[in-house]
């Protein structure tokens, strides 16, 4: 029996541009989940295959002829097309099962389209499900407690380009930011045995993996332990060309993680800076302070790690002026990349039902979730304004002469990666300024 793992792709990230701006930000990697799923099915004697669309054109005609089971992967900003392609499998006939983090926050929605939905972690149940054993349209999947007995993504198994192997040593996040989707997907947090881990990390290193990324939400959560980890890792010369992680500002309060940090070529981090307006911090459950982002920004510099700067735009307390100065605050420290994802209310999340019974939900198009469209009233200014200031972020932040300064700091590669990101930028901003002028079903022209 053949089961094919898909993982769609909204139509804006399979565009040329997306793809080149995809490979200049980072290297391509995947989705952990069906892989890991695929290995479990393919130890039970299942064929299986994994395809993911976001780096590469799928033909479904040709892999999934003979397949008789379809698993759709669902993110909330790819459910449409994942919906849109569970309703082709249906007409033909096959079998489709959908799991997620979307579908595991609307799983009435997701029935509509498949056969099953399997709602949260899917390990439990996949085996059950996929020989007829479990029969209930919606099946849900109680998380593991213990990581250390899940087998390791099979990446033999995907047919798509990919990169760099994707890492978790942990699930969830001890924090709950009120606009956070995973730490209630993957809920409680719990972590890896180091040994598992190494176990993992000496496989991709045979493997021939050059990069390798932690996708942890939070990979210094405990320092302790992720000390822990580097230090194995440089013993055992387990080190990637390059490794990005996820990261809070309150790791640059600990200068040995920093050291272990860079010694083991963790070099690029995501940091989720928000605002620098502590109302707006504490109003979404940061748990973090304006010094501490200060206090970080300072001493990434000097440990040679790149930050990718993840601000809100949107947030209630937040002014124009407070978006602006965020947006300059990234300039000023250097950050190598800016993420200026517009607040957004994923189902499932506390800041979600809130503007459901504020009625500021202005759309339930799901393709507009992806953190780069306005999707409620915010409250300091108007929707149409915060897209704007989306708009004026990116614009703000890359420019030509910060490459040079990038390529000063962080050296040749990173400055000539920045540069590619300022000409993209300035390209795809080009393309939409004419699509909103020559497009009156724009998606801007719906805002107010
Ligand atoms: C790797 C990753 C990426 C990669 C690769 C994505 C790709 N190939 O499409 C990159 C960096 C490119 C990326 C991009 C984006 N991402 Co992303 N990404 C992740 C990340 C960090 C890890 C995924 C992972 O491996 N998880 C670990 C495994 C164990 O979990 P899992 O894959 O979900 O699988 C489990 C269950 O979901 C279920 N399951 C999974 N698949 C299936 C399939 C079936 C059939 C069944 C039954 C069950 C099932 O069982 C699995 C095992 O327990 C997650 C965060 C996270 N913790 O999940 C964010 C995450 C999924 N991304 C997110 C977002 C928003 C995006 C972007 C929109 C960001 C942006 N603005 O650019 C884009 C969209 C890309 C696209 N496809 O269109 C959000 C999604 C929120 C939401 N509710 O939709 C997440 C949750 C991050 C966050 N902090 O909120 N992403
Ligand atoms: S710190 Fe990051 S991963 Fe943890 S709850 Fe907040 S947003 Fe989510």
């Amino acid at each position: 029996m053949k089961i094919v793992f898909i993982v769609p792709a909204a139509p804006i990230r399979r565009t040329a541009l997306y793809r080149i701006g995809g490979a200049i930000y980072g290297h391509s990697s995947a989705i952990t989940g069906p892989l890991i799923l695929g290995r479990i099915l393919k130890e039970k004697g299942y064929n299986v295959e994994v395809y993911e669309e976001l780096n590469h054109d799928v033909n479904y005609s040709l892999c999934c002829a003979d397949a008789d089971i379809i698993g759709i992967y669902t993110m909330t900003s790819c459910a449409l097309r994942a919906y849109e392609l569970a309703d082709f499998f249906r007409r033909q006939r096959k079998r489709v099962i959908i799991g997620g983090i979307h579908a595991s926050s609307c799983p009435e929605e997701a029935i509509c389209h498949a056969d099953q939905v399997i709602v949260g972690e899917g390990e439990r149940v996949i085996a059950d499900v996929v020989s007829g054993k479990l029969t209930t349209p919606i099946v849900y999947s109680p998380s593991i407690r213990n990581l250390d007995i899940i087998p390791f993504p099979d990446y033999h198994l995907l047919k798509t380009p990919c990169d760099s192997a994707n890492v978790m040593t942990t699930r969830g996040c001890p924090f709950a930011c009120s606009f956070c989707t995973t730490s209630r997907m993957f809920h409680p947090y719990r972590e890896r045995s180091i040994e598992n881990v190494i176990e993992e990390l000496r496989g991709y290193k045979k493997a021939g993996f050059q990069y390798m990324n932690f996708e942890d939400d939070n990979f210094t959560a405990n320092k302790e332990r992720a000390k822990q980890l580097l230090r194995r890792m440089l013993s055992e010369g387990l080190i990637f060309k390059e490794t990005f992680f996820f990261g809070r500002t309150d790791l640059a309060r600990d200068e040995e993680l920093l050291q272990l940090l860079q010694q083991a070529h963790l070099n690029r981090v995501l940091i989720g800076i928000e605002s620098l307006n502590q109302k707006s911090l504490d109003s979404v459950h940061k748990k973090q302070q304006v010094i501490d982002i200060k206090q970080c920004s300072q001493v990434m510099k000097k440990y040679k790690i790149r930050v990718i700067a993840s601000i809100v735009l949107g947030l209630d307390n937040d002014s124009i002026e407070d978006m602006r100065r965020n947006v300059r605050f990234c300039r000023h420290i250097h950050a190598y990349q800016l993420q200026p994802a517009i607040l957004t209310p994923f189902p499932g999340t506390p800041i979600h039902q809130q503007f459901v019974s504020e009625h500021r939900m202005i759309t339930h198009d799901w393709s507009r979730f992806d953190m780069m469209h306005v999707t409620f009233m915010p409250k300091q200014l108007s929707a149409k304004e915060l897209q704007k200031e989306f708009f004026r972020a990116i614009a703000k932040f890359y420019s030509f002469s910060s490459s040079f300064t990038i390529m000063k700091i962080f050296g040749l590669e990173s400055g000539f990666r920045r540069l590619g990101l300022w000409i993209i930028s300035r390209i795809g901003l080009l393309l939409l300024h004419l699509d909103i002028r020559i497009c009156k079903n724009n998606y801007f022209h719906l805002l107010q």
